[in-house]
């Protein structure tokens, strides 16, 4: 089997493709002439990956990578994928996202007819939610908060179009906030464990840096996402959209204390105006039952495991 990866020099991107070569697929991923490779330098060096030159943004890049690799399965990571720049870049996140996935779909509508796609949505798409709608199912009202959320809702309808206007073979997900190795550093566990480890180490001062600590989020692991990627793909039924959580909401004070409490380290914390958001999403807490139910996929790596390992990898970096 053949599995295109959009995206595989992100974070996800890098553990999907270790997934998928586990399995035996062929992999295939698309990268920017000016991507950093440090996620997929192994793969490189063991010559295990090929990857193509490609700008989702342009149509006929699209076309000509997905041509190239006649993939069976295509796995759609690539996004502009950080909350905060959508804000300062709202049509860049919505061109990039919406406009970009549409790229895909028709490349694949044209090329590939019989190719399974999976489209990446996100928890974001569910927004402004209730402590009383928790936790949350699939139903749940879209009430996007960002211009991010509102493009994965755009993402998340267009493979649903697709679906229904075409009969692709689209399934989508709603995946909630995942960590571990490789997390981008400006996102909340790899942001608070690199200046963690820079303290440990005497690179920083004892001051640590923090957003919002009263947000809630639903945190998984990523090599249990990329599993769940693959487990609705090839088992999931065309057209649905499944959510990816643990079922269990965390403060994001909370995430703190379980770092600090890893590292033994003892910060000041200072917290930084431009880590606040406009309209932060203040509550996310997912129901993983239909997934479970449909595909069989539950999560295995428990979060204090993940905290530790990203901390680690952190310790490396720095
Ligand atoms: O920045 P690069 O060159 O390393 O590539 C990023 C890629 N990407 C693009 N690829 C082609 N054409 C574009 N115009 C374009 N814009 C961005 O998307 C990188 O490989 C990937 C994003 O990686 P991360 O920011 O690390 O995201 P992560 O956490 O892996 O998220 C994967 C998916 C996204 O759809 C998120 O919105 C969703 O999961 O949560
Ligand atoms: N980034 C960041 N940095 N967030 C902070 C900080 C900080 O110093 N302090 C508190 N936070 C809070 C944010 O306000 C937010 O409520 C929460 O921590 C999580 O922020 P992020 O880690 O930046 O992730 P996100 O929830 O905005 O989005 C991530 O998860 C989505 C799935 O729900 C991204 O990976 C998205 O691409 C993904 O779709």
């Amino acid at each position: 089997m053949k599995a295109l990866i959009t995206g595989i020099t992100g974070f996800v991107g890098s553990h999907l493709a270790e997934h998928l070569l586990s399995l035996n697929y062929e992999v295939f991923g698309s990268v920017r002439w000016r991507s950093k490779r440090d996620n997929i330098a192994h793969l490189e060096k063991q010559r295990v990956i090929k990857l193509f030159e490609t700008d989702i943004k342009d149509p006929l890049s699209v076309r000509k990578t997905v041509a190239d690799c006649l993939p069976d399965e295509i796995y759609h990571l690539a996004a502009q994928s950080f909350v905060p720049t959508s804000w300062a870049a709202p049509a860049e996140t919505l061109d990039t996202n919406i406009l970009g996935q549409l790229n895909i779909l028709e490349a694949v509508r044209e090329v590939v007819p019989d190719a399974k796609v999976h489209v990446v949505g996100s928890s974001e798409e569910y927004g402004l939610v209730h402590p009383d709608e928790c936790p949350m199912t699939e139903d749940q009202p879209l009430r996007p908060l960002s211009p991010y959320g509102v493009s994965k809702v755009g993402q998340d309808l267009l493979g649903w179009q697709f679906f229904q206007s075409y009969r692709l073979h689209v399934v989508r997900t709603r995946a909630f906030n995942h960590t571990g190795p490789r997390r981008g550093e400006v996102f909340v566990t790899s942001s608070f464990s690199k200046q963690l480890a820079e303290i440990k180490l005497g690179k920083s001062q004892p001051v640590m840096k923090v957003g919002n600590l009263e947000a809630k989020r639903d945190f998984s692991d990523v090599r249990d996402v990329v599993r769940a990627y693959h487990d609705v793909l090839t088992k999931g039924t065309p057209g649905e959209v499944y959510n990816i959580c643990s079922g269990t909401g965390r403060t994001i004070q909370s995430v703190l204390d379980l770092l600090l409490e890893i590292t033994g380290l003892n910060v000041e914390i200072e917290q930084d105006p431009k880590r606040m958001r406009p309209s932060d999403v203040m509550v996310l807490e997912g129901s993983a039952a239909k997934i479970k139910k449909e595909v069989g996929w539950t999560p295995s790596i428990p979060f204090e495991q993940t905290m530790k390992d990203l901390y680690e990898f952190w310790l490396e970096r720095v």
